[in-house]
């Protein structure tokens, strides 16, 4: 055997022992919490950065009928992530009562929409409901459900290099497709096309992206063997058909859900598809966590099988999830503002501004970490005091954490507050002013951070 090849096995032998040693793989890609039906996007206005949008399955459920939200998730390397925290929940959205199942996101005229599905209260049937933001990470306001839809489960929005807004959504061995208003509320009842003939096996969940002036529609099929779903695609000249049927790219596989949902994004010129196991729950098929493998098309434009790999996009050992929240997002994204309100007057602020005037006691801004596990993570807060120290107390889950003397400063700056444990689910953090010090300055909360620290970085914090 020669040198390089020798040099090369040994490398080889190193990651190996790596991933058994510490368990790491770039797959599942968020393991800070359950995520499922990803959709990734890169927005027009920064293409170095990835945005993957998901629904949420709550820890020890098991079932998708106590899906409640969504998140976001971003990146400019593959690697590092930030998770956004909750976007959009069922509590903000009037018409709704339960099931919020998959969704997608677009960028359209200027602004960022989530376009998602959820019963309708008092009726129970699906609908797709649409919400807005001005930012990508949201949080989102519901603006209402899109008029013309019947059973709108699983939709998916594509937009085409003409502008013009498709929207796709399937349920329960259909799939059906229009043209989109420009308000993106209602379709074009004349467009309107059922697709269900020409997707052989279709479920549910379609996706549509382009390729080469080719429109590609990917979706979950059952086979008459049934569960667990397959990935199928078809291809078509025209975003509305007629598709011809392809064929399965992503087969059963071993720790799968019974589901599976995704889709496609070219991030840095490289073709991603993002879908779902049960790989973070140890297999429990309704507790989702969202993957990501690169796709690749041979020479005639057909997709090449992928097999769900544990290196992922293997830019790395693992991928890392740090939770940011604003804290200027209150009750949209699961807190509360109270007696406290939104400022920009500091500048250096990160997302839309900060929340200060924790003038009374007990003013507080309140904000939710939803985390998979029970596990450790770096605890971070962003904040000015520019006219002295300021004097506050931090709960989480109605614990008390730290009384804690924000030292002076001018500009915006980050504490870290050293490792916290973070319980299964919901975690309310919660900042706010015990008593009131004439002598003190105005405290100005930016952000929270949770980044996760695995638990080979634990011992060597503690050695
Ligand atoms: O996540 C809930 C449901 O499971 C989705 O709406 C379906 O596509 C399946 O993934």
């Amino acid at each position: 055997m020669d040198k390089p090849v020798k040099m090369k096995n040994n490398v080889i032998l190193l990651i190996a022992l790596l991933y058994v040693t510490f368990g790491v793989s770039q797959n599942p890609i968020f393991t800070n919490v359950f995520t499922a039906d990803p959709s990734p996007h890169v927005w027009p206005d920064d293409p170095n950065k990835l945005w993957v949008y998901t629904s949420h399955d709550e820890p020890g459920s098991n079932n998708h009928y106590g899906m409640t939200g969504y998140h976001a998730f971003s990146t400019t390397d593959l690697v590092n992530w930030t998770d956004h925290g909750r976007i959009l929940h069922l509590e903000n959205v009037d018409w709704a009562e339960s099931h919020a199942w998959a969704m997608d996101a677009a960028y359209y005229r200027g602004q960022y929409y989530l376009v998602y599905c959820m019963k309708e209260a008092g009726i129970g049937l699906f609908r797709t409901g649409i919400a807005r933001s001005d930012r990508p990470e949201g949080p989102f306001t519901d603006l209402g459900y899109v008029k013309g839809v019947e059973f709108g489960q699983d939709p998916a929005i594509f937009i085409d290099d003409d502008g013009i807004p498709y929207l796709y959504w399937g349920h329960d061995r259909k799939c059906f497709a229009a043209e989109l208003n420009d308000d993106l509320m209602s379709i074009k009842p004349e467009t309107y096309v059922d697709l269900t003939s020409q997707l052989t096996h279709v479920f549910e969940g379609p996706w549509v992206h382009k390729k080469n002036n080719k429109y590609y529609l990917t979706y979950p099929g059952l086979t008459p063997r049934r569960w667990p779903e397959k990935m199928f695609y078809a291809v078509a000249e025209n975003p509305l058909g007629p598709y011809t049927f392809k064929g399965v790219f992503i087969d059963d596989f071993e720790g799968q859900s019974g589901t599976n949902h995704g889709g496609t994004v070219t991030y840095k010129g490289e073709d991603i598809m993002f879908y779902h196991s049960a790989w973070l729950s140890g297999g429990l098929s309704e507790t989702r966590s969202s993957m990501a493998d690169y796709l690749k098309y041979d020479k005639d434009g057909n997709i090449l099988p992928i097999i769900p790999s544990k290196e992922g996009l293997r830019k790395a050992k693992r991928t890392k999830v740090t939770l940011k929240l604003e804290a200027e997002h209150g009750f949209a994204a699961g807190g509360a503002l109270y007696n406290v309100f939104v400022d920009t007057w500091i500048k250096g602020y990160s997302g839309k501004g900060y929340v200060t005037n924790f003038d009374n006691p007990y003013d507080h801004v309140s904000i939710l970490a939803q985390v998979a596990k029970p596990e450790k993570y770096r605890f971070k807060v962003r904040y000015a005091s520019p006219d002295g120290e300021s004097n506050h107390d931090i709960l989480i889950n109605s614990h008390k954490y730290s009384e804690f003397i924000f030292p002076q400063s001018k500009d915006f700056t980050e504490i870290d507050f050293g490792i916290v444990e973070l319980k299964s689910g919901d975690n309310l953090v919660r900042i706010f002013k015990k008593d009131w010090k004439p002598s003190e300055g105005e405290l100005a909360i930016d952000y929270i951070k949770f980044e996760q620290v695995f638990e080979d970085e634990l011992q060597t914090i503690k050695n």
